[in-house]
């Protein structure tokens, strides 16, 4: 599919989704979250598609969500038509690996996109934000609350009441990154991530994205149980007793998703 908004390319197993609307700093509208959502699903039924990176510009990821597709509307539109509402949901059933490549803004919905993904790679250039106090609203695609999990109350309350930026450095020192890079080397990190990841047994990688998603929504005891057995589970498969017999055999495992 011929997108306008962002660009597809996949390679060795990998998808590089790159937003593509530089002259609004890669804000989010209607178009560019469809267009987004199509994709992904695409990803998710592309056999040859392992592990899927979402990176922006040099400048911004993305600088948010569209302030002048928004600045008109009224409570009775953004209501009834659920405004960016279906979207998130779909990439959040993903169930691949979504690596955030991250440099540059990532600024109300582009911080909470972000934070969508499975884990976050910053560069060293990146200012993460929820500035939508400065517009007379507040956040609505995750930013109290993904946030508030990531970094904690005190650090979330801060950013989304006086709507300061927190830098690569800050973010990784309070959990939001997982790790900081030169801004040059951003997208060969993360796609190297990537490359890693696709090269895992799928049933296992995708066990595991389950697993800790899970520790999200269920009381600690629920949730380890629910690991073990899903661990438990993967013992029925094939990869298991490859990898297990591979590390005997001092040998590279070949993993079959099976
Ligand atoms: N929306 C639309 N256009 C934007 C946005 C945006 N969020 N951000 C930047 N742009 C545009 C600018 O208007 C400008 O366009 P033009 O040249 O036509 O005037 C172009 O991008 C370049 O931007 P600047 O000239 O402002 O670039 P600077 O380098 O001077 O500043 C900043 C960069 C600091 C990123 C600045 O652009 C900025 O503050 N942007 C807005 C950041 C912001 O407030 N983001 C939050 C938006 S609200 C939101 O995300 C809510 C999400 C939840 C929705 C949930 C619904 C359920």
């Amino acid at each position: 599919m011929a997108y306008e908004t962002i660009i597809v390319e996949v390679e060795d197993h990998v998808a590089l989704v790159t937003l593509n609307r530089p002259d609004a700093l890669n804000a989010l509208n209607d178009q560019l979250l469809k267009e987004l959502s199509t994709a992904l699903r695409e990803c998710q039924k592309n056999d040859k598609v392992r592990c899927i990176v979402l990176t922006g510009s040099d400048k911004a990821f993305a600088a948010g969500a569209d302030i002048k597709m928004m600045s008109e509307k009224s409570f009775v539109d953004v209501f009834s038509e659920d405004l960016f509402g279906p979207e998130p949901d779909m990439i959040q059933s993903v169930r691949k690996p979504i690596i955030a490549a991250v440099g540059g803004y990532a600024l109300g919905g582009g911080c909470e996109l972000a934070m969508m993904c499975d884990f976050i790679i910053a560069a060293d250039t990146a200012k993460f934000g929820q500035p939508e106090i400065n517009l007379g609203v507040m956040a609505g695609l995750g930013g109290s609350q993904r946030l508030t999990r990531f970094i904690g109350k005190s650090k979330a309350m801060d950013m989304n009441l006086t709507g300061r930026f927190m830098d690569a450095e800050e973010a990784e020192r309070s959990g939001l990154v997982s790790r900081v890079v030169p801004a040059k080397k951003l997208k060969d990190e993360a796609l190297a991530a990537a490359t890693k990841i696709a090269e895992k047994s799928q049933i296992a990688v995708m066990a595991v994205k389950e697993s800790v998603n899970r520790s999200y929504e269920v009381p600690l005891r629920e949730g380890l149980l629910f690991e073990r057995r899903v661990f438990h589970s993967l013992f029925a498969t094939e990869d298991q007793k490859e990898g297990m017999s591979a590390f005997m055999e001092k040998r590279e495992a070949q993993f079959r998703d099976k």
